[in-house]
């Protein structure tokens, strides 16, 4: 990780951020998640500085299982947009540690077109933390994206685990792909994903995959009608696609500028925004409280006995809770 000493000029880098370096971009998202208290104090400077240029991006999070070809639908769509004009930001929120080292790489040659248009920019997940932790630097990163003039942000997760409702907390259009045999997927309305959902897109809709998405189209229609859907201005439709071969992208893209007009005009979009930003400000600080619980050296020593005394029932939980806030001063 780079390191800043002395902390940066947070009104220089907010000015070339705004003039759209993209190098200063990198630079403020390396700060943004770096853990030294100067630097984070420096970012916090910094995305209250840029947050008048924040805002007008639409936010589009994309989820689905392993392969559903999110990475290649985004490649499909952002180039779509850039060619239309527009300037295309891709992050990642995946706070496991699949997506270290190579996979950034392999996430890179999924992007073909967009790794090299210079109208987009693509950053991967921050590669440690939790996930509380992950989400809110990828939303502060999100933040200098659009300060840096980038209209579209497009948040990939996989479709495993609780980093589905981070990304909805933070983005305005909420997209679920999932592949054309329904039978499995269906059981996504289990987990709730579904629920999340915006839009549904049957992908991989080509080859002898057609008749077969068709099918899936109208099982899925059937399911999401039992559901209520989580706005009274939006009934999420189900579209497929074929993000191989851009098929079904225009579509795709026609549905999320819809129902951002219909979420601005009846008022949803501004209350929506409002709530993320308080919920956000609750995951910081949590971490932030949390933080010393992680990382002192004096806890992690005393952690593993004081949970054995709790677990065999020699020490009350109480006087645990206790021995441990005095450890943290607390
Ligand atoms: N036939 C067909 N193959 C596709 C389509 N979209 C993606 N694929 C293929 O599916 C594989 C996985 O695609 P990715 O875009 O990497 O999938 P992903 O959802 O981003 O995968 P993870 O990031 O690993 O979760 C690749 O081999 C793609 O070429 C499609 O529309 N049709
Ligand atoms: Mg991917």
């Amino acid at each position: 990780m780079v390191s800043f000493s002395p902390p940066p000029d947070v009104e220089r880098l907010a000015h070339a951020i705004r003039a759209g370096d993209r190098a200063m971009l990198s630079r403020a998202i390396t700060l943004v998640e770096s853990k030294r208290a100067d630097h984070r104090r420096a970012a916090a400077a910094l995305t209250q500085a840029l947050l008048p240029a924040t805002g007008t991006a639409v936010r589009a999070g994309i989820t689905g299982a392993p392969g559903v070809g999110k990475s290649t639908l985004i490649d499909a769509l952002g180039s779509m947009l850039t060619s239309q004009g527009r300037k295309v930001a891709v992050l990642a929120v995946d706070p496991s540690s699949r997506r270290t080292g190579g996979s950034i790489l392999a996430d890179k040659t999924r992007m073909v077109h967009l790794a090299n248009d210079a109208n987009a920019f693509i950053r991967p997940s921050p590669s440690s933390g939790t996930l509380g932790g992950v989400a809110a630097k990828t939303r502060e990163t999100m933040l200098l994206c659009e300060a840096a003039g980038y209209d579209v942000v497009l948040v990939e997760t996989v479709g495993v685990g609780q980093s589905e409702l981070a990304v909805a907390d933070m983005t305005d259009f909420f997209l679920v792909m999932v592949l054309p045999g329904a039978g499995d997927e269906l059981q996504a309305l289990k987990k709730g994903v579904i629920e999340l959902a915006d839009m549904i897109a049957i992908n991989k809709a080509d080859g002898d995959n057609v008749a077969r998405a068709r099918v899936a189209a109208a099982e899925y229609g059937a399911a999401l009608h039992i559901l209520t859907s989580s706005s009274p201005n939006w009934s999420p439709p189900i579209v497929t696609c074929s993000a191989l071969r851009h098929e079904g992208i225009g579509a795709l893209w026609a549905q999320i500028l819809d129902h951002r007009e219909r979420l601005t005009r009846s008022g949803e979009l501004k209350a929506r925004r409002g709530e993320q930003q308080v919920k956000w400000m609750w995951t910081m600080l949590e971490e932030r409280l949390f933080a010393p619980l992680r990382t002192s050296r004096a806890v992690k020593a005393a952690l593993s006995r004081i949970e054995t005394e709790v677990g065999s029932g020699v020490t009350a939980p109480a006087a645990a809770v206790e021995e441990i806030a005095q450890i943290l001063n607390l």
